[in-house]
């Protein structure tokens, strides 16, 4: 069967009954499932340069970690064939091989200090945060998101909660994941999220972005995006939160700046305005 998804693209499912198939029209369902296919085993598509060197750096891994795992696997073949009970009635007395020990010793450290460097390389990007476009307040709570846009452009706040299966199927959204107040960022703009949890510990995620930062009470973490393709994307809490955890998904659009703009000056209208503004926004989230 055919499923139509947003992208206009048509994809094949493979015909494995009736659950298959539903599961497949209920993923091709609502707006931007862009990325997640039935069957699927690889990430979603990377939209930020963070994920897309994340990806990058886990493709280079599989590589590594394949060829570790061969060559073990062959040396083992070779040794229970070569050197089995019947081939040598009388076993070798061999020990210590001077060369050998040093070769497995140097050449694993050289493998370690190869994943190691892309490694530090691509932590210190996710860390060092460029100068923000956007700065958002990310308060996870029982069991929902509490958001928070500073500035003088903006100066609103919003609490962001999931959508029961059938107000989720009315609004042609994926069931569990759309949310009835989504966040909105602009195309291409340095995205700084501050995020802290209210009760408990909570994390905000968004894997399309490369982004999962826990939402620690009494204290904010940062984190950043740049997303490089207008769309709607959707994450969850990642760290179990309590009874309603897996409710208490993230849905992101991201648009032009012309939209951003007209969803901002509604939303100021719309949304509760944030009482101190003026204030210290570190200050502010913390004593949440
Ligand atoms: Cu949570």
């Amino acid at each position: 069967m055919f499923v139509n998804n947003p992208g206009g693209r048509n994809r094949f499912l493979p015909n494995v009954g009736t659950a298959a198939a539903a599961f497949g029209a209920l993923l091709a369902t609502g707006p931007a499932m862009a990325d997640i296919k039935p069957f699927q085993t690889g990430f979603q598509e990377a939209a930020s340069p963070v994920m897309e060197q994340i990806e990058a750096f886990h493709n280079e891994l599989f590589w590594i970690i394949t060829g570790v795992s061969v060559l073990v696997l062959v040396l083992l073949a070779i040794v229970i064939w070569k050197f089995r009970a019947t081939a040598n009635p009388v076993p070798s007395k061999v020990h210590h091989n001077t060369l050998l020990e040093i070769a497995w010793t140097i050449i694993p450290v050289i493998i370690l200090v190869v994943i190691a460097i892309p490694s530090f390389k691509l932590l210190y990007f996710e860390a060092a945060i460029p100068k923000p476009d956007v700065t958002i307040r990310a308060i996870g709570k029982q069991w929902f998101w509490t958001y928070e846009y500073p500035g003088q452009a903006a100066n609103f706040t919003f609490d962001s909660l999931h959508l029961e299966d059938a107000a989720a199927a009315k609004a042609g959204k994926p069931r569990l994941l759309g949310v009835d107040n989504p966040l909105y960022v602009p195309v291409n703009k340095v995205i700084e999220i501050e995020t802290a949890g209210a009760d408990v510990i909570h994390s905000w995620a968004m894997p399309q972005m490369g982004v999962k930062m826990d939402a620690v009470p009494g204290r904010i973490n940062h984190t950043w995006f740049k997303a490089t393709k207008e769309g709607v994307y959707y994450g969850e809490c990642s760290e179990l939160c309590g009874a309603s955890h897996a409710f208490m998904p993230i849905e992101l659009h991201v648009v032009s700046d012309a939209d951003y703009a007209v969803w901002l000056s509604a939303s100021k209208k719309k949304f509760t305005a944030l009482a101190d503004n003026a204030g210290d926004a570190v200050t502010h989230l913390a004593s949440k």
